[in-house]
């Protein structure tokens, strides 16, 4: 079930054809060394596990600008000087770029793939047309939506915030635009629609009414999800949780915030979480723990897949190709039994200095296999005979007698007292840390 090729009207990738598996060896960099996409792995193929998504916007929309300077890469399908031309230029590109690479999955904001109107009327009329047109694309291709999204944070009327802006106003305009994303989504059979909350959140306390910003958040998600059942969207709703950038203070701070967040406003049941590497080492987290925060309160919907900078505290969204980290990463996917509804989406983008059109195929081709690879190997380690087992053994005095009591809330501290009494001190257990970590750079091969 590879992507069939789509071109539009004119090739954009000239000179580029399907990429396709050659094996580890191949020195084709146009080529995976590990994604097999047919191949089996407990019982999957890779591409039902990883189910991989380019992102429209920094792959179609971003040419490579930053703080310092204008964008460095002039891509042909941004030329026309008529926005919605140039949507349409865009998405001949996007889909001949998706189904060259042979990518499963999308996702987009909307005002990635259709340019902003002026007035709500004039961008619902835009995106609907562009929605349509990607339906057809979709179709011709095989190529699916793994989620769609609303750009609440681009816009200067955004600056303090969509849902939680101070101003009823642009609470609504935040609210048309979700309307029609949600609807769009629908429409293109979205496996999941994601809120990422740029600017809910705030710089200054003392002008902030932080509790009500963050029930009008609540009341915001609540609507969204309401409003999207009623249009038959059957999919996850996915937060993404990031500490900090563009708002000093944001209120979707890391994994553990958002999951209190959603279970004080009982929206837990509709929520789940899309978390992303680099977000979560901007929280001083490591990628695979704030994974494991959202696996273990069964919310881990969805992953974007990308790094950051080990040296620098910013968003640097860079293709993930640490193997370490994705190893990590797979082993926690495949302990909560691997994703349904969600998939690794590549929020990443090139480097400013990478110019040459390939490039973008490059740091997917870089990523996907990565990953791949990273499967393949968390898939051996999880059965090793060791690698289980020292982690289930920590834990045994909780499984039988005394321990097994405690969990069951049958023994109270007086109990627990005697019990100490009359154990004494307890032997020291090493946690085997090196031991674990020997063994999986011993099948990072
Ligand atoms: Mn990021």
């Amino acid at each position: 079930m590879s992507a069939k090729i789509v071109v539009g009207k004119r090739e954009y990738f000239k000179g580029i054809a399907r990429i396709s598996y050659e094996g580890p060896t191949s020195t084709n960099p146009l080529a995976y060394k590990y994604y097999d996409e047919d191949r089996k792995v407990d019982g999957k193929t890779l591409r039902d596990h990883l189910r991989f998504a380019v992102c429209y916007w920094h792959t179609f929309c971003g040419g490579g600008g930053d703080p310092f300077g204008p964008g460095t890469r002039h891509y042909a399908w941004n030329e026309s000087s008529d926005p919605l031309q140039q949507a349409r230029d865009k998405l001949d590109a996007a889909f001949e770029f998706f189904s060259k690479l042979n990518a499963p999955f999308y996702c987009f904001h909307d005002r990635d793939i259709a340019p902003e109107g002026r007035n709500p009327e004039e961008s619902e009329r835009m995106l609907k047309e562009i929605v349509k047109l990607a339906k057809e694309k979709q179709e011709a291709s095989g190529v699916r939506l793994l989620w769609g999204t609303a750009n609440l944070f681009s816009h200067p009327r955004y600056m303090n915030g969509a849902a939680t802006n101070p101003d009823f106003a642009v609470v609504a305009h935040a609210a048309a635009q979700v309307k029609v994303a949600l609807e769009a989504t629908v429409e293109l059979g979205g496996a999941n629609y994601v809120f990422w909350g740029g600017r809910e959140g705030y710089s200054y306390l003392f002008n902030t009414d932080m509790k009500r910003e963050r029930e009008h958040m609540a009341m915001f998600l609540r609507k969204s999800a309401e409003y999207g059942r009623g249009i038959g969207f059957k999919g996850p709703y996915l937060i993404e949780p990031k500490p900090m950038e563009p708002s000093k203070h944001q209120y979707d701070f890391d994994s553990a915030t958002v999951i209190g967040f959603l279970r004080e406003f009982g929206l837990e049941k509709d929520f789940k979480l899309n978390v992303e590497n680099n977000h979560a080492t901007l929280a001083h987290h490591s990628f695979a723990h704030d994974l494991q925060v959202a696996a273990d309160a069964g919310m881990l919907g969805s992953i974007d897949a990308n790094r950051g900078d080990p040296q620098n505290g910013w968003d640097t969204d860079q293709f993930p190709i640490l193997l370490y980290d994705c190893v990590e990463a797979m082993l926690v996917v495949l302990g909560m039994g691997g994703f349904t509804t969600g998939g690794f989406n590549f929020d990443a983008k090139i480097r400013r200095n990478s110019t040459d059109l390939e490039d973008i195929f490059l740091g997917h081709i870089g990523g996907m296999d990565a990953f791949a690879r990273a499967l393949l190997i968390a898939s051996e380690l999880r059965k090793d005979a060791v690698f289980g087992r020292v982690r289930r053994e920590r834990y045994a005095s909780f499984d039988k007698g005394e321990g097994a009591r405690f969990e069951r809330g049958e023994l109270g501290l007086k109990e627990l007292r005697d019990i100490a009494a009359k154990a004494g001190e307890p032997r020291l257990s090493s946690g085997k840390q090196e031991l674990l970590e020997n063994i999986v750079n011993q099948y990072l091969r």
